[in-house]
């Protein structure tokens, strides 16, 4: 036998003993959905030049943001994705400026104290502790539904986002609001993040999709890494950070209870990363039968592309497949044309949630007219203005953490977090009354906006009714 034939016996055989079993069977008379759980943008969200790598985030650190508008924009693409008719979330911000890391660091006295000497005494430690990076869900975790894991749970393991200092401070708190999100244990298994150190650099779902031809079927989980943390031998990027390892991925996949021959490994082209791909959501982007990327976006795509397709079954996966003279890397990276979101509406077609970068770039916005044309599921794009994250490098699909569930699941979800006409005019009521319009570097020192941050997040907590999240509150 081939290792292509035993790979299908093998998912055969999966299918056949599963449809044997109580709980899949069930499952197929359930709902199911995707969620995006979307999150939303701090007080203090700011621009601090902190992600060597990521080419928007040093292009544009210390310009003035607003924090207000980034949540609005935020709340109204998600908003929008409601008024499609799809099941939409929301994640709670951290807290930042982040005073427990700067206590640990030695930074003593009143938290005015604090904010003082860290921004006097180095401004590099008190920046990244003032970051605004926690929006970016697609980074909170990597999420595997219950249809692909040994004990039918929905599985959560938070990123340890190891390579950025600033984005090492979410991985706790991230948990802490994955639990007062999905709380109930007899559907969804909470993990701690994998070790902090750079051998097992993970960024969460930014480098894994999900292909499926149902979301409440098994489905082949695709993680795809930037480098091999233990065989330095193997290709590995030269001017910017491979922040994912294959071995991450390995752990990943184990804690999560996948089975082998529902999971895939690719690793990034490691050119590509030193051209700015710092994930892999900023190349190549997938939803249920569908994948999406630029010609450039694999190592040894082939037998990648195969392997996912042998798993995957007899049903034919849509690679489409971006050539570099439609779009060069440079434009995808430019205009996020690979970081947008394809979702399933409930008509059953798909369409692209992209950036309004993409409509305003010749090459991309010629692609995506002509794409809807090409007969595969992707029928049409909706452009959403989500400048304040781009700014930062994080684009629509940066933005959303995709749960995939059962109803049984999602009415296990903690609903407050849901977006409804209600929920969604509370939290533009609260932004409205707790952010400011404008931030620079000189208003993060400000006591003031630590006091009116942390009465809005408190007030967040009561909203979302997730419980006491961050460490202000817990005394
Ligand atoms: O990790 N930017 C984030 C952007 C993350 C985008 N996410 C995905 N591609 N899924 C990062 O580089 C910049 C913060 C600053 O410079 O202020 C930042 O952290």
């Amino acid at each position: 036998m081939t290792d292509d034939e035993k790979i299908k016996v093998a998912r055969v055989l999966k299918v056949a003993y599963e449809s044997t079993g109580n709980t899949p069977r069930m499952r197929e008379s359930m709902k199911q959905f995707e969620v995006n759980f979307d999150g939303l943008v701090g007080p203090t969200h700011n621009y601090a030049g902190l992600s060597f790598g990521n080419v928007a985030s040093l292009n544009n650190a210390n310009a003035v943001s607003s924090p207000k508008q980034a949540a609005k924009q935020g709340l109204a693409k998600a908003k929008a994705l409601v008024d499609m008719g799809m099941m939409q979330g929301v994640l709670a911000p951290q807290e930042r400026p982040d005073i427990a890391a700067l206590r640990r660091l030695g930074f003593t006295g009143s938290d005015a104290r604090v904010l003082e000497s860290a921004a006097k005494q180095s401004r590099e430690i008190f920046l990244a502790c003032c970051s605004a990076s926690s929006m970016w869900t697609a980074n909170a975790a990597t999420v595997s539904p219950s249809a692909d894991t040994a004990d039918g749970r929905v599985h959560f393991t938070p990123a340890n986002l190891t390579n950025k200092f600033h984005r090492s401070l979410e991985p706790q708190v991230t948990g802490n609001i994955l639990r007062g999100t999905f709380a109930d244990e007899k559907y969804f298994a909470h993990h701690q993040h994998l070790p902090d150190n750079e051998h097992f650099g993970d960024e969460g779902a930014a480098n894994h999709t999900r292909l499926c031809s149902n979301y409440g079927q098994a489905g082949v989980e695709l993680f795809v890494y930037g480098r091999h943390a233990f065989d330095t031998s193997k290709p590995a990027p030269k001017k910017y950070p491979a922040r994912q390892t294959l071995e991450a991925c390995q752990a990943v996949a184990r804690l999560h209870g996948l089975d082998d021959d529902g999971v895939v490994y690719m690793q990034q082209n490691p050119d590509v990363i030193d051209q700015g791909v710092f994930h892999n959501d900023v190349i190549a982007v997938g939803n249920q039968n569908v994948l999406f990327f630029h010609e450039q976006a694999f190592f040894q795509k082939e037998a990648g592309l195969k392997e996912l397709q042998a798993k995957f079954g007899d049903e034919p996966l849509h690679f489409i497949e971006v050539p570099t003279d439609e779009v060069s890397v440079l434009d995808a990276v430019k205009t996020y044309l690979f970081n947008t979101q394809i979702i399933t509406l409930p008509s059953g077609d798909m369409t692209i949630i992209a950036p309004t970068e993409c409509q305003e770039n010749e090459a991309v916005s010629r692609y995506l007219d002509k794409l809807v044309t090409l007969g595969t599921p992707i029928k049409s794009v909706n452009y959403f203005d989500v400048k304040q994250s781009m700014r930062n490098g994080g684009g629509p699909a940066c933005l959303r953490l995709r749960v995939a569930m059962n109803d049984q699941e999602l009415a296990a979800v903690n609903q407050n977090t849901l977006i409804s006409d209600t929920q969604f005019a509370r939290l533009n009521a609260w932004v409205d009354k707790h952010y400011r319009d404008e931030l620079t570097e000189n208003d993060l020192r400000d006591p003031q906006l630590l006091i009116e941050s942390r009465t809005a997040l408190d007030e967040l907590t009561q909203i979302l009714k997730i419980g006491s999240v961050y460490p202000f509150q817990q005394g």
